[in-house]
């Protein structure tokens, strides 16, 4: 049984939910964070030093940092599909999975739909919200074209890639007060994960909760 410690609205919980969803692994979601709290008791720390979700525990193994959890999950239980066997293979969607953690998810996320959702409205910079769109839109361009060769990031099978990519194009496509590029191929992809049973209940999860009035 694996136990996941994360409120289901945390966009780094939910990739580590899809991915468990996807693989169809037993496991329990605690609401840790957030409103419900959790993250500051000397226990939590002793698992999680940065008292944030993601946590996951997996018999004795404690984990943290949502990319590494999906990594895990992938190498242990995934399929030659969802965590390639060949180096070269797998080194492709983790090449993307590194830069939606290092590029994409900060830049969206940090400039664009955090200022959008957590500040109110009052106290918005609308010009430093439009900076950052702007930097955001030849950074989805550039996985628009990548998108345009192959169906999915790491090729022609969902993999782990897809699962730390993948998870935030709910609130980027979903958000509203920000201009976004023209990326078809992109939008297409997104469309695809939308069918997905396991996608539709991890990471198309509601933020308007979060919203400050
Ligand atoms: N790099 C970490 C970031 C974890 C992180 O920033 N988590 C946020 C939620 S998305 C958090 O714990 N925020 C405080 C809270 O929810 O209490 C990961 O990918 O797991």
């Amino acid at each position: 049984m694996i136990t996941i410690y994360g409120r289901a609205t945390s966009g780094n919980v939910q990739i580590a939910m899809w991915a468990i969803g996807e693989l169809g692994l037993k496991h329990e979601r605690l609401d840790v964070g957030g409103k419900f709290g959790g993250t500051d008791t000397p226990q939590y720390a002793t698992m999680n030093p940065n008292r944030l979700v993601p946590t996951m525990k997996d018999g004795e193994l404690v984990l943290w940092e949502s990319a590494a959890i999906v990594r895990y999950l992938a190498a242990t239980y995934g399929s030659d599909t969802f965590w390639p066997k060949a180096p070269a293979a797998r080194a492709r969607a983790d090449q993307w999975a590194e830069w939606t953690k290092t590029t994409f998810q900060p830049t969206f996320i940090s400039g664009v739909f955090g200022p959008l959702v957590f500040t109110p409205e009052a106290k918005r910079d609308p010009a430093a919200i439009a900076a950052a769109a702007a930097k955001v839109k030849p950074l989805a361009g550039m996985i628009d074209a990548h998108l345009a060769e192959l169906p999915y990031v790491g090729g022609n099978e969902l993999s782990f890639g897809d699962c730390i990519f993948g998870t935030v194009l709910f609130r980027y496509f979903t958000l509203d007060g920000f201009e976004r590029a023209e990326t078809p191929h992109l939008r297409a992809y997104y469309d695809r994960l939308t069918e997905r049973p396991a996608y539709r209940q991890h990471a198309m999860v509601e933020y308007d909760s979060m919203r400050a009035r």
